[in-house]
C-alpha cells in the first residue's frame, strides 16, 4: 500500500514539469489587465493565484479537487454507521487529488491520533489568557504556541533547506496541525463554557467523532462536525483566511506561522465572523419578538432596519459566488433530512430569511450577490445540539479551514512558489493613468 506521503510525492513529482514548463516557455502569456477598480477594489477578480486543491465557480460554487460537494461526499469511505466521510479521507483528496481506499484512509486517522495530543506548553498559554478572551484569539496563540515545534523551522536553522524536499518538513507540521486543531479547539469549548471541565480522547475514534466526543456532545455532532469541516475545507485560494496563510507561506514561515496568520483573518466579521454574526442578528431579532417565529412582513421590516443603519446582512453577498452557496444548500439539506431540525423554530426564521432577504437585497441594490453564503445556515445546527455560544462558531470554520490553507502550502512548497510581492502605484500614478489633470 502506498502512503499518503508517497502517494504526494509522485504526483508533486509528475506535477513540477507542468508548472516548470509554464513559467518557462509561457511566461509571457497574459491572464488578463487590471483596472484601477480593481486596483482600489481589494484585487477582485485579478487572476494571480494558483491552486489545484479547489475551484470556485461563481455559478457552480465550489469543488474540491474537480469534484461538487455532493460528488466529494459520495466518493470517499464513510465511518461506519455514519452518513459524512472520514476528515482524514478527505485530506488525503485534497493532497493527492485521488480518492483514497478505507485502508489508505485509516492510515491518516491513525497517523493523526498518534499525533493529537496537545503540548503540555499549549494548555498553560491557553489557560494564562483572560477567560473572556475571543476563542478566535485564543485559537490563535495556540497554534502560533506551537511553532517551536516546526520541523521546517528547525531544519531551516540547521541549515538544511532544500527547495526540492523541504514541501516534506511542511508535510509534517501540517498533519501536526490537523491532529492538534480538533483537540485544542474543544479544549477552549470546554474551558470557556463548560465549567473548565475536559474530556479525554478516545483512541477508537476518527478525528470528527473525538472532535464531537472532546466537546462533549452526542450523535450525531460527529456527523456535524465531519460535515462541518469538509465543507468549510477550502474556497479557492483569494479568500482572506486562505491567502493570508498563503503570503505568509511565501517569505518561508512556517505552518504555525502562516495558519495562525490565516486564523486572525478569519476571525474578521467579513469573513468568518460573520456565522457569529448571522446569530447574533437572528436570536436577537427573536427575542425581540418574544420568542415567536415573526410574519414575513415583520422580517422584511428587520432587513431593512439593518440595511437603513449602515450594516450589512450578515450571511448574504459573497465577493465571487453569484448564487446560493452550495456549502449552504448542503447544510440545509442536513436540516430538512434530521428529525426535529427541520421543525426547529430558528431554522424556520433561517428558512424565512432564505425566502425574504434576496428580494430585500435586490431593492436595496448594492450587493452583487444577494444569496446566503455559507455562514446564513452553520450556526442554527450548532445551536440546535446545543453549541449555543456563537462567539465559537468561528473556531470550527477555523479547524476546518486547516484542511485547505495547509494543503496549499505544502504544494506551495512542493511547487517552490515565489515570495509574492505585488506592486503597488500612488494616488496620482492613478490619476495620470485615468488621464486627470
Ligand atoms: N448586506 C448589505 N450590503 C451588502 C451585502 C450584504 N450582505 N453584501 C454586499 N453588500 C454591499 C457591500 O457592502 C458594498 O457596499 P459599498 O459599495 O457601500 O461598499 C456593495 O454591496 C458591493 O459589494 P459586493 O461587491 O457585492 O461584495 P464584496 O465583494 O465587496 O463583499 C462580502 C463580499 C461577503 C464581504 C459582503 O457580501 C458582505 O459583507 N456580506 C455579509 C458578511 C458575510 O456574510 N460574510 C461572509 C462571507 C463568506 F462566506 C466568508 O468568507 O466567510
Amino acid at each position: 500500500m502506498s502512503t499518503l506521503k508517497e502517494t504526494l510525492r509522485k504526483k508533486i513529482e509528475e506535477h513540477r514539469p507542468r508548472t516548470t514548463r509554464l513559467v518557462k516557455e509561457f511566461g509571457d502569456v497574459k491572464l488578463g489587465d487590471v483596472t484601477i477598480s480593481q486596483a482600489i477594489g481589494g484585487a477582485r477578480g485579478i487572476k494571480c493565484l494558483v491552486t489545484d486543491i479547489s475551484y470556485l465557480d461563481p455559478m457552480e460554487g465550489i469543488r474540491f479537487r474537480g469534484k461538487t460537494i455532493p460528488e466529494t461526499f459520495a466518493a470517499l469511505p464513510k465511518v461506519p454507521g455514519s452518513d459524512y466521510p472520514y476528515v482524514e479521507g478527505f485530506w488525503w483528496m485534497l493532497l493527492t487529488g485521488d480518492v483514497p481506499t478505507m485502508e489508505q484512509t485509516l492510515e491518516v486517522v491513525e497517523d493523526w491520533k498518534k499525533r493529537s495530543q496537545i503540548p503540555a506548553y499549549v494548555i498553560d498559554v491557553l489557560r494564562a489568557l483572560p477567560r473572556d478572551s475571543h476563542p478566535m484569539a485564543m485559537f490563535s496563540a495556540a497554534i502560533v504556541a506551537m511553532q517551536r515545534d516546526s520541523v521546517f523551522a528547525k531544519n531551516y536553522a540547521a541549515g538544511k533547506f532544500n527547495k526540492m524536499t523541504c514541501w516534506e518538513d511542511m508535510y509534517e507540521d501540517a498533519n501536526e496541525l490537523m491532529a492538534k486543531l480538533g483537540p485544542i479547539a474543544a479544549y477552549i469549548y470546554r474551558m470557556k463554557y463548560k465549567g473548565d471541565t475536559h474530556i479525554p480522547a478516545d483512541p477508537k475514534l476518527d478525528m470528527g467523532g473525538n472532535f464531537a466526543h472532546m466537546m462533549g456532545v452526542d450523535k450525531p455532532y460527529d456527523d456535524v462536525a465531519r460535515m462541518y469541516f469538509i465543507l468549510h475545507s477550502d474556497h479557492e485560494s483569494g479568500n482572506v483566511s486562505a491567502h493570508t496563510t498563503h503570503l505568509v507561506a511565501s517569505a518561508l514561515s512556517d505552518a504555525y506561522y502562516s495558519y495562525a496568520a490565516g486564523i486572525n483573518g478569519l476571525a474578521g466579521p467579513l469573513h468568518g465572523l460573520a456565522n457569529q454574526e448571522v446569530l447574533a442578528w437572528t436570536q436577537n431579532f427573536m427575542d425581540k419578538l418574544g420568542g415567536k417565529v415573526p410574519t414575513k412582513e415583520e422580517l422584511e421590516k428587520a432587513l431593512w432596519d439593518t440595511l437603513n443603519s449602515g450594516q450589512v446582512i450578515p450571511g448574504y453577498g459573497h465577493a465571487v459566488l453569484r448564487k446560493t452557496d452550495p456549502r449552504y444548500t448542503s447544510q440545509r439539506e442536513f436540516c430538512l433530512k434530521t428529525p426535529g431540525l427541520k421543525e426547529y423554530p430558528l431554522f424556520q426564521l433561517v428558512s424565512m430569511i432564505f425566502e425574504v432577504a434576496p428580494d430585500v437585497l435586490l431593492k436595496h441594490g448594492k450587493a452583487k450577490n444577494p444569496w446566503p453564503n455559507v455562514d446564513a445556515q452553520s450556526g442554527v445546527i450548532q445551536w440546535y445540539y446545543g453549541v449555543t455560544e456563537y462567539d465559537f462558531y468561528t473556531v470550527l470554520f477555523g479547524v476546518g479551514r486547516a484542511l485547505g490553507c495547509l494543503a496549499n502550502i505544502t504544494w506551495d512548497r512542493a511547487l517552490g512558489y515565489a515570495i509574492e510581492r505585488p506592486k503597488s502605484v500612488t494616488t496620482a500614478m492613478l490619476e495620470d493613468a485615468a488621464g486627470i489633470k
